[in-house]
């Protein structure tokens, strides 16, 4: 190794032919030198001092050389990982441009899924789906294939507080925002989807600390607009955030502009500035204001996930079509 590294030096290295040079030019100084109480012949004193200036030599080179291979070795190790994310970047990329072709041409033959249990992708999308309870053309929705098992219909999601959840009657029955940002499906076809389905429901949050947690729910339903778009489940199955819909189960909807609240004394909707399912008023509202802290509440929240109503930093709820078994 060591003598690969001298010939190297030697042959391909500016600085190991200095190296060289220059350690040539101290050698008349050693050949003159002498050692206390030992004789030598200027032969061996000559043979010695080049054993000592070849071992000097030698250890320097191997210096130079690992440093340079360190470096070298560092230096690729960069390009390497900056080569690895830039690819890594083009391909999701490329993913996500095929993903809105087959959309765009989904859309244009009007090929469209039945839900996003049978979207053949692992990875989590928009896409054209209509669902067996949805009379109408078919829409595009996000299909969330990261948790449970995947298939889930987005019917609401919130991450960046973008989107104003603040709403009237009217766009909470319509729907609004983009299947692929923040949105809220719209109660209407969440009504048409659920009603004729057995539907479970996956609610899905994080606070601001980066802790995430689920909540899981059968015999999800939504009513009709003449029901008030009555929200109705079966039974928490489980989940780590706790079960803090419990409250809104059997309750109407509500937003500033209808209330349809069991709380005698003003608008639980208009009061906290969201739509939702109140009651009395409420032990979760994923509908609430984008922040952090609010000293009334009014904020994005999940009692069970902290035993706290403080601000969210994500939401959101799914639902998927149980299969028979
Ligand atoms: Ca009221």
């Amino acid at each position: 190794m060591t003598s690969r590294k001298l010939n190297v030096a030697m042959m391909g290295s500016p600085r190991g032919i200095k190296c060289f040079i220059i350690t040539l030019g101290t050698l008349s100084s050693l050949y003159t030198g002498s050692s206390a109480n030992v004789f030598y012949s200027p032969d061996e004193k000559f043979t010695a001092r080049m054993g000592q200036l070849e071992t000097m030599m030698l250890n320097r080179l191997d210096e130079r050389m690992d440093s340079f291979e360190r470096r070298l070795e560092q230096k690729l190790g960069q390009q390497f990982t900056a080569m690895q994310k830039a690819t890594d970047i083009k391909w999701l990329k490329l993913n996500d441009k095929f993903t809105e072709m087959k959309n765009v041409i989904a859309q244009n033959s009007g090929a469209y899924f039945t839900s996003c249990r049978t979207v053949p992708s692992e990875f989590s999308n928009v896409f054209m789906i209509r669902p067996p309870g949805i009379n109408t053309q078919p829409f595009l929705a996000y299909c969330e294939q990261d948790f449970l098992g995947g298939g889930w219909i987005v019917i609401h999601k919130r991450f960046d507080g973008s989107l104003n959840f603040t709403r009237s009657w009217v766009e909470y029955r319509e729907g609004f925002g983009d299947p692929d940002g923040e949105h809220w499906m719209g109660l209407d076809k969440i009504h048409k989807i659920t009603r004729s389905g057995d539907y479970e429901l996956l609610v899905q949050l994080k606070d601001f600390d980066g802790t995430g947690k689920l909540a899981l729910y059968d015999g999800f339903q939504v009513d009709g607009e003449g029901a008030k778009y009555k929200l109705r489940f079966g039974q928490f199955v489980h989940g780590n955030a706790e079960n803090s819909l419990d409250p809104s189960n059997g309750a109407r909807f509500s937003t500033f502009d209808q209330d349809n609240d069991q709380h005698g004394e003003g608008s639980c909707a208009d009061f906290y500035e969201s739509g939702w399912w109140f009651k009395n008023c409420m032990n979760a509202n994923l509908n609430g204001l984008y922040q952090r802290y609010d000293k009334s509440n009014k904020t994005m929240n999940w009692f069970g996930f902290r035993n706290d109503l403080q601000g969210l930093k994500e939401a959101s709820m799914m639902i998927r079509e149980k299969v028979k078994v």
